[in-house]
């Protein structure tokens, strides 16, 4: 399949220079190299919360819903417990994941679920015009904090670590080679993955030479260590300073998963209607 056959009539309406346009074609890349493979496009339903990170469900041609903002999660979830078969991937915000909907986040790393989550952290409400979020530095500026913010960032893999995620990452818009492989990689993972992407909000919080000047790949790290990959997530906590800002995979193991919990789980040789009545019977 061409990437190009994943692109829709939609007129783009991101700013030029948007960190989103190379999620999108990294999506674009990866998607159609995965039906190249046996992984069909069919069995792929994208979901999106709301925000300039939301419209990219207008932007590529799979199957989408455009969900509410803060509750990314909570929709996917009810697609992947509906149909197991089905990868679901979210492309969230960092307001959509991390305030409005920072509960669905870390349950849905708690549970392992089978779910991908593609974060366009851009550490900005977009969409709204440029107020601060919970990864947004202390002291931003913005629309809502014009004398700066007086709150300090989250680190989302953290959370993700010690929140029960199997594979934890984070990429940038200005990579794309690394962005590709760990799109693939959260992809085809079996449990909850979590990518975290800074996308870079040209128009509200600019961070292109900041970033361009401290990314740095991690390499020869132990993956499988939950201390290492605390350490490495740790080494850059969303503050303010100077500090050089890892990129790569930096967890990944298996663990059991929520979507394989019900009884009779067993994708294409399941009976969903007896199956999902013999769930209701047993919560009442
Ligand atoms: C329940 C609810 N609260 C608030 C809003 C208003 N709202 C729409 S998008 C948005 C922020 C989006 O920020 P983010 O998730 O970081 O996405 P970005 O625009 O940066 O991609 C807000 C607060 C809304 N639509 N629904
Ligand atoms: S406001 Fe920021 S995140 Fe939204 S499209 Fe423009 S540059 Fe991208
Ligand atoms: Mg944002």
């Amino acid at each position: 399949m061409n990437p190009k056959d994943l692109s829709t009539y939609a007129k783009n309406t991101w700013c030029p220079g948007c960190g989103n346009f190379s999620i999108l074609n990294t999506m674009k890349t990866v998607l159609s190299s995965l039906d190249d493979e046996g992984f069909p496009i069919d069995n792929v339903v994208l979901v999106s919360g709301i925000g300039c990170h939301g419209k990219i469900v207008d932007y590529l041609k799979v199957n989408s819903f455009y969900s509410i903002h803060g509750r990314t999660l909570p929709v996917a979830t009810a697609i992947k417990l509906a149909n197991p078969d089905l990868k679901v991937i979210c492309c969230s915000g960092d307001g959509d994941s991390l305030a409005e909907g920072l509960d669905h986040l870390m349950f849905a790393a708690k549970r392992n679920i089978d779910i991908t989550l593609i974060l366009h952290d851009n550490r900005v409400y977009g969409l709204t015009t440029g107020q601060y979020t919970p990864t947004s530095p202390w002291g931003f500026k913005g629309k809502s904090t014009p004398l700066g913010t007086q709150e300090f960032p989250m680190n989302p893999a953290e959370l993700m670590l010690v929140g029960g995620a199997s594979y934890i990452a984070r990429g940038y818009t200005h990579g794309i080679d690394l962005l590709r492989r760990l799109f693939k990689e959260a992809i085809t993972h079996k449990g909850f993955s979590f990518v975290d992407v800074l996308q870079v909000c040209v128009t509200y919080f600019n961070m292109y030479e900041s970033y361009n000047k401290r990314v740095y790949e991690v390499k020869d790290n132990d993956t499988g260590s939950f201390d290492d990959a605390m350490k490495i997530i740790r080494s850059w906590n969303y503050d303010g300073a100077e500090a050089p800002i890892p990129l790569g995979k930096f967890y990944q193991v298996d663990a059991p998963r929520f979507d394989q919990a019900f009884p009779g789980y067993e994708p294409h040789k399941v009976d969903r209607d007896s199956q999902i009545k013999k769930m209701l019977e047993n919560f009442i």
